[in-house]
Protein backbone atom coordinates (compact mmCIF):
# COMPACT_ATOMS: atom_id res chain seq x y z
CA UNK A 1 0.00 0.00 0.00
CA UNK A 2 1.04 3.44 -1.00
CA UNK A 3 1.68 5.96 2.35
CA UNK A 4 2.19 9.79 2.78
CA UNK A 5 4.69 11.41 5.04
CA UNK A 6 3.57 12.96 8.23
CA UNK A 7 0.88 15.26 8.54
CA UNK A 8 0.42 14.52 4.79
CA UNK A 9 1.56 17.66 3.12
CA UNK A 10 0.10 18.33 -0.72
CA UNK A 11 0.71 21.38 -2.64
CA UNK A 12 -2.51 23.12 -1.82
CA UNK A 13 -6.19 22.90 -3.97
CA UNK A 14 -5.26 26.66 -5.45
CA UNK A 15 -1.62 25.23 -6.84
CA UNK A 16 -2.57 23.03 -9.69
CA UNK A 17 0.04 24.35 -12.39
CA UNK A 18 3.77 23.68 -11.23
CA UNK A 19 6.34 24.95 -12.27
CA UNK A 20 9.56 23.49 -12.84
CA UNK A 21 13.19 24.61 -13.65
CA UNK A 22 15.99 22.52 -14.19
CA UNK A 23 18.76 24.84 -12.68
CA UNK A 24 22.62 22.76 -11.62
CA UNK A 25 23.54 21.41 -14.29
CA UNK A 26 26.89 21.66 -14.67
CA UNK A 27 27.66 18.97 -12.51
CA UNK A 28 26.65 15.98 -15.04
CA UNK A 29 27.65 16.13 -18.43
CA UNK A 30 24.03 14.87 -20.01
CA UNK A 31 22.87 17.77 -22.58
CA UNK A 32 20.42 20.03 -21.64
CA UNK A 33 17.71 19.21 -23.85
CA UNK A 34 17.79 15.41 -22.72
CA UNK A 35 17.26 16.24 -19.03
CA UNK A 36 13.95 18.45 -20.55
CA UNK A 37 12.99 15.48 -22.44
CA UNK A 38 13.53 12.99 -19.73
CA UNK A 39 11.84 15.35 -17.03
CA UNK A 40 9.33 16.18 -19.34
CA UNK A 41 8.33 12.64 -19.36
CA UNK A 42 8.48 12.06 -15.87
CA UNK A 43 5.90 14.81 -14.58
CA UNK A 44 3.87 13.65 -17.48
CA UNK A 45 3.04 9.78 -15.62
CA UNK A 46 1.84 11.73 -12.46
CA UNK A 47 -0.29 14.40 -14.63
CA UNK A 48 -2.05 11.86 -16.46
CA UNK A 49 -3.18 10.20 -13.26
CA UNK A 50 -4.28 13.93 -11.40
CA UNK A 51 -5.83 17.27 -12.39
CA UNK A 52 -1.83 18.69 -11.48
CA UNK A 53 0.03 20.35 -14.83
CA UNK A 54 3.83 20.69 -15.07
CA UNK A 55 5.13 23.27 -17.36
CA UNK A 56 9.15 23.57 -17.29
CA UNK A 57 10.27 26.96 -17.00
CA UNK A 58 14.05 28.62 -17.63
CA UNK A 59 13.50 31.27 -14.12
CA UNK A 60 14.55 29.68 -11.30
CA UNK A 61 12.49 32.32 -9.37
CA UNK A 62 9.46 31.02 -11.09
CA UNK A 63 9.74 27.74 -10.13
CA UNK A 64 7.52 26.04 -7.20
CA UNK A 65 9.98 22.52 -8.16
CA UNK A 66 13.72 23.61 -8.83
CA UNK A 67 16.03 19.97 -10.23
CA UNK A 68 19.60 19.71 -9.85
CA UNK A 69 23.00 17.70 -10.10
CA UNK A 70 25.25 17.52 -6.80
CA UNK A 71 27.72 15.97 -5.79
CA UNK A 72 28.47 15.34 -1.96
CA UNK A 73 27.57 17.80 0.62
CA UNK A 74 25.58 20.70 -1.24
CA UNK A 75 24.07 22.69 1.66
CA UNK A 76 20.98 20.45 2.95
CA UNK A 77 22.16 18.47 5.50
CA UNK A 78 21.43 15.20 2.60
CA UNK A 79 24.95 14.58 1.31
CA UNK A 80 25.14 12.44 -1.65
CA UNK A 81 27.46 9.69 -1.41
CA UNK A 82 29.56 8.95 -4.61
CA UNK A 83 28.30 6.44 -7.07
CA UNK A 84 25.19 4.02 -5.83
CA UNK A 85 24.05 4.57 -2.56
CA UNK A 86 21.64 7.42 -2.35
CA UNK A 87 20.96 8.13 -5.84
CA UNK A 88 18.61 11.21 -5.37
CA UNK A 89 16.65 12.80 -2.88
CA UNK A 90 13.38 15.02 -2.92
CA UNK A 91 11.36 16.98 -0.33
CA UNK A 92 8.01 16.78 0.45
CA UNK A 93 5.54 19.37 -0.41
CA UNK A 94 5.77 22.07 -0.63
CA UNK A 95 9.18 22.64 -0.39
CA UNK A 96 10.13 21.89 -4.21
CA UNK A 97 13.24 20.59 -4.05
CA UNK A 98 14.88 17.69 -6.30
CA UNK A 99 18.62 16.82 -6.43
CA UNK A 100 20.01 14.00 -8.40
CA UNK A 101 23.86 12.58 -6.97
CA UNK A 102 26.03 14.04 -9.99
CA UNK A 103 28.28 11.15 -9.18
CA UNK A 104 26.15 8.47 -10.78
CA UNK A 105 26.49 6.33 -14.12
CA UNK A 106 22.88 8.54 -15.42
CA UNK A 107 21.40 7.11 -18.23
CA UNK A 108 18.98 8.79 -20.58
CA UNK A 109 16.96 9.56 -23.55
CA UNK A 110 17.94 7.11 -26.48
CA UNK A 111 20.68 5.80 -24.06
CA UNK A 112 18.12 4.10 -21.25
CA UNK A 113 19.04 0.82 -22.93
CA UNK A 114 22.32 1.25 -21.84
CA UNK A 115 20.71 1.07 -17.89
CA UNK A 116 21.55 -2.46 -18.18
CA UNK A 117 25.08 -1.69 -18.31
CA UNK A 118 27.11 -2.23 -14.86
CA UNK A 119 26.52 0.69 -12.13
CA UNK A 120 24.38 2.66 -14.78
CA UNK A 121 21.13 4.23 -13.67
CA UNK A 122 17.88 4.81 -15.41
CA UNK A 123 17.34 8.66 -14.87
CA UNK A 124 13.93 8.57 -15.42
CA UNK A 125 12.86 5.88 -13.33
CA UNK A 126 14.63 7.69 -10.24
CA UNK A 127 12.80 10.92 -11.68
CA UNK A 128 9.37 9.58 -11.62
CA UNK A 129 9.96 8.17 -8.39
CA UNK A 130 11.99 11.52 -6.80
CA UNK A 131 8.26 13.18 -8.49
CA UNK A 132 6.23 11.23 -6.41
CA UNK A 133 7.81 12.37 -3.14
CA UNK A 134 7.81 15.71 -4.41
CA UNK A 135 3.97 15.42 -4.28
CA UNK A 136 3.45 13.87 -1.10
CA UNK A 137 3.86 10.07 -1.67
CA UNK A 138 6.47 8.30 1.05
CA UNK A 139 7.11 4.82 0.41
CA UNK A 140 4.96 1.67 -0.75
CA UNK A 141 4.91 -1.80 0.46
CA UNK A 142 4.42 -2.63 -3.17
CA UNK A 143 7.13 -4.01 -4.48
CA UNK A 144 5.59 -3.57 -8.47
CA UNK A 145 5.33 0.50 -7.39
CA UNK A 146 7.40 3.23 -8.47
CA UNK A 147 7.11 3.94 -5.06
CA UNK A 148 8.51 1.03 -3.50
CA UNK A 149 11.91 1.78 -1.65
CA UNK A 150 14.30 -0.69 -3.56
CA UNK A 151 14.83 -0.75 -7.35
CA UNK A 152 16.73 -3.83 -8.87
CA UNK A 153 20.09 -2.54 -9.99
CA UNK A 154 19.87 -1.13 -14.17
CA UNK A 155 16.28 -1.63 -14.33
CA UNK A 156 13.91 0.62 -15.72
CA UNK A 157 10.76 1.47 -14.25
CA UNK A 158 8.92 4.39 -15.19
CA UNK A 159 4.99 3.20 -15.38
CA UNK A 160 2.86 4.09 -12.35
CA UNK A 161 1.39 0.98 -10.85
CA UNK A 162 -2.50 1.29 -9.70
CA UNK A 163 -0.93 1.82 -6.26
CA UNK A 164 0.94 4.76 -7.08
CA UNK A 165 -2.30 6.01 -9.20
CA UNK A 166 -4.47 5.39 -6.26
CA UNK A 167 -2.02 6.65 -3.80
CA UNK A 168 -1.82 10.35 -5.31
CA UNK A 169 -5.57 10.19 -6.27
CA UNK A 170 -6.05 10.58 -2.76
CA UNK A 171 -4.18 13.13 -2.18
CA UNK A 172 -5.51 15.44 -5.31
N1 LIG B 1 16.82 8.00 -2.41
C1 LIG B 1 15.89 7.79 -1.39
C2 LIG B 1 14.47 7.73 -2.00
O1 LIG B 1 14.13 8.59 -2.80
C3 LIG B 1 15.95 8.93 -0.39
C4 LIG B 1 14.93 8.71 0.67
C5 LIG B 1 14.95 7.78 1.63
C6 LIG B 1 13.70 9.40 0.79
N2 LIG B 1 13.82 7.87 2.40
C7 LIG B 1 13.04 8.84 1.89
C8 LIG B 1 13.14 10.42 0.09
C9 LIG B 1 11.78 9.29 2.28
C10 LIG B 1 11.90 10.88 0.49
C11 LIG B 1 11.23 10.30 1.57
O2 LIG B 1 13.77 6.81 -1.67
S1 LIG B 1 17.44 6.76 -3.26
C12 LIG B 1 14.94 4.61 -5.46
C13 LIG B 1 14.41 3.23 -5.47
C14 LIG B 1 16.30 6.26 -4.44
C15 LIG B 1 15.80 5.01 -4.46
O3 LIG B 1 18.54 7.33 -3.96
O4 LIG B 1 17.72 5.67 -2.40
C16 LIG B 1 14.60 5.48 -6.45
C17 LIG B 1 15.95 7.15 -5.43
F1 LIG B 1 13.15 3.23 -5.15
F2 LIG B 1 14.48 2.72 -6.66
F3 LIG B 1 15.08 2.49 -4.68
C18 LIG B 1 15.10 6.76 -6.44
CL1 LIG B 1 13.59 4.98 -7.74
CA1 LIG C 1 25.21 8.04 -4.82
ZN1 LIG D 1 20.04 17.65 -1.65
ZN1 LIG E 1 11.90 7.06 -2.22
Amino acid sequence: LYAYFPGAPTWPPFRRDLKYAITATSATSIDRSTLSDVFARAFSRWAAATNLRFTETASESDADIKIGFYAGSHGDGEPFDGPLGTLAHAFSPTDGRLHLDAAEAWVAGSDASRASSPGAVDMESVAVHEIGHLLGLGHSSVPDAIMYPTIRTGARKVDLEADDVQGIQSLY
